[in-house]
């Protein structure tokens, strides 16, 4: 299938070009590195060192043998999105080109209006585009967990039967998203059902959970490496944990620690995709997958780490700062997730086995994430409307290490003429 990826130079987008392209699929790709700047930003960079876009494009053709067709831009400009999709006129859109980060998108008015303004009209420029010059294309939308919130009652796939005052419906389960960036995607879930409905487009609304990992099986060398945060804003809870471990600092579960989230391994989150890619709906239906594997408590997940760290002779502790984010430190979680399964999807990673992967691969960029150390304390918080000046302090870093004074030399260092000999 010809598949074009939006947001292809991030996290999930470069893996997942990776492994439709084994599959033999056709892939072209959108980015505007706003990732790599935004990272920037708040004074951190990937663990693992991503080369210029030109370099990546020219590994895949030297170490998968395949071309990866690529357009620089930005998903705001409507008549870049045009001429992208009438160029390319593709099976099937994945659309990941949106921000990303909770807790970048509460840092103060301007992020917060920055991510929804970007991330609604980027879905809203892809699907007129779809309408004029590809009506037929699968668009997969990148959604999130989070749009439900942490309800008292299990989380259906998208749609559930209510029955109000003696009538009955099949309507969208209640959204009750936890950052300005989850209310994104829950006005995006809007959009794109309505678009499905009026213009008979095809699409798969994505719920996914927090994705945990770096490797997956193409990603045979370095130069085909994705990106690895692990700062308090870019880097998500799993990922940050096995940093902290190996730079010797405590595992924060936030709070009391008992908040639950759906959790997926990158390599099992681009299977997911590829089974949505390869199994569209019809023409004028809308479907939602919750994409997740498993559920953890964020404690859960700080004592799997611990354990694993141990193995690796790392003895770190565990603490809990007070919760930055407003949300339920304990609350019953039971989402459901068949539609992925019926289609053919099994779990294929265990979270301990990841988790000794990326002991693996981490302690090999130790002196990147010991350069930025500073970067995993976390500062915004949700009650504040402006995160900016404690952020910039810390983007700055820590202060300099006074100047350290010259030590008197010891016994053995003074030259005698019996050493001098
Ligand atoms: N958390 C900690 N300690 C930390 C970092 C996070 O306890 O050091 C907690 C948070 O308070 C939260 C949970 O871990 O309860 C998840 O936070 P996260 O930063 O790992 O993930 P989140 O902000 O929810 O966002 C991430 C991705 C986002 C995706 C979402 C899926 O950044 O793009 O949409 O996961 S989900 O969480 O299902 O909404």
């Amino acid at each position: 299938m010809k598949v074009l990826v939006t947001g292809i130079d991030g996290y999930s987008g470069w893996p997942l070009a990776l492994h439709l392209l084994a599959r033999g699929h056709d892939v072209a790709g959108i980015d505007s590195f706003v990732t790599r700047r935004r990272v920037r930003e708040v004074g951190s960079w990937s663990a693992t060192p991503i080369p210029p876009w030109p370099k990546r494009q020219e590994a895949v053709r030297r170490l998968l043998g395949r071309e990866l067709r690529f357009y620089r831009g930005d998903l705001g400009r409507y008549a870049f999105v045009e001429e992208v999709l009438r160029t390319e006129r593709p099976d099937a859109i994945v659309h990941l080109a949106e921000q990303r980060s909770a807790p970048y998108s509460m840092i103060d008015v301007h992020h917060a209006v920055a991510t929804q303004a970007e991330n609604l009209t980027g879905t809203l420029h892809l699907l007129y585009a779809m309408r004029a010059h590809c009506p037929e294309a699968h668009l997969v939308k990148m959604g999130t967990m989070g749009e439900y919130g942490t309800p008292n009652v299990d989380i259906p796939e998208g749609f559930f039967e209510i029955e109000y005052r003696g009538r009955t419906d099949r309507l969208p389960f209640p959204r009750q998203a936890g950052s300005w960036y989850h209310w994104s995607k829950v006005f995006d879930s809007g959009d794109v059902m309505f678009a499905s409905r009026i213009w008979g487009l095809r699409a798969t609304d994505v719920m996914q959970g927090v994705i945990y990992g770096v490797r997956t099986p193409e990603i045979t060398d370095d130069a085909l490496l994705t990106r690895f945060d692990f700062d308090e804003v870019w880097g998500t809870a799993l990922n940050r944990f096995v940093v902290q471990a190996i730079l010797g600092m405590p595992i924060t579960p936030y709070g009391r620690g008992f908040q639950r989230r759906g959790f997926i391994a990158l390599e099992d989150s681009m299977q997911s995709l590829r089974l949505a890619i390869e199994h569209p709906p019809a023409a004028g239906e809308y479907r939602v997958f919750n994409q997740f594997d498993a559920a953890y408590s964020v404690n859960e997940l700080a004592e799997r780490t611990r354990a694993v760290a141990e193995e690796f002779g790392l003895h770190p502790t565990i603490e809990h700062p007070p919760d930055p984010r407003v949300e339920a430190e304990e609350h019953y979680y039971q989402p459901i997730h068949d539609h992925l399964a019926a289609l053919g999807y099994r779990a294929t990673r265990e979270l301990s086995e990841v988790l000794r992967e990326l002991f693996r691969d981490l302690r090999r960029f130790r002196r990147r994430l010991e350069a930025k150390r500073h970067v995993l304390r976390p500062v915004v918080q949700w009650r504040s409307g402006d995160n900016r000046p404690p952020l910039a302090a810390r983007a700055e870093g820590p202060a300099p290490a006074p100047a350290p004074v010259p030590a008197p030399p010891v016994a053995a260092d003074v030259p005698t003429s019996r050493t001098a000999a």
